[in-house]
């Protein structure tokens, strides 16, 4: 069974956002071509989003390094308003104990025994950021056997330093991960 598991498409991490990825709001069409055509094919669909506490470790006022960003129940939190989020899509939370961060959508979470569930054998990855949970979460696919390929229209990276972005893709494709577009992935 193929699956296909959207990041962190949240407000927080695009334009206007907490955490504003540049150009974030630029995989929503993409992502919803893909969307739509699991929602035709009947395949199964996961959202992975970033739900912290607000005195959340990752936080600079509690030692970590960013901004507070997608703290559960406020609207930072939710989905973007134009992402296309069907009745039955599995939600998985992540990152939403205050001592302990997790960038993988496996951390901590039930992904993994949700994926088990559906039979899932290949994932499709698209969303945010390229350089931390989507990163992450494609490692941490492809160790527990997954054939994983991401949509490469639907990434975009925070960059602290200008190379992370490539140089996490250059990471992924070495641990054995798929690059393809979403004309090809909804064929
Ligand atoms: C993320 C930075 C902080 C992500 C989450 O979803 O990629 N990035 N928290
Ligand atoms: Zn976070």
């Amino acid at each position: 069974m193929k699956v296909l598991i959207i990041v962190d498409i949240q407000k927080d991490f695009c334009p206007g956002g907490r955490l504003a990825v540049k150009d974030g709001d630029a995989v929503l069409s993409p992502s919803n071509r893909l969307l739509g055509a699991f929602k035709e094919a009947g395949l199964p669909v996961i959202f992975t989003r970033d739900w912290h506490p607000a005195n959340h470790c990752s936080f600079t006022d509690f030692g970590g390094i960013w901004p507070s960003h997608c703290v559960a129940e406020t609207s930072g939190a939710d989905f973007h308003d134009n992402l296309i989020i069907p009745d039955n899509a599995l939600i998985i939370s992540k990152a939403d104990r205050p001592d302990k961060d997790a960038y993988s959508g496996f951390e901590g979470t039930d992904l993994d025994t949700e994926l088990k569930n559906l039979d899932a054998d290949e994932i499709i990855i698209a969303g945010l950021a390229t350089d931390y949970c989507v990163k992450n979460t494609v490692l941490d696919a492809l160790r527990l056997g997954y054939k994983t390929t991401v949509a490469q229209e639907c990434i975009r990276a925070v960059n602290i330093n200008p190379e992370d972005g490539k140089q996490a893709v250059k990471e992924m494709i070495k641990a054995g991960a798929i690059f393809d577009s979403v004309v090809n992935l909804i064929k």
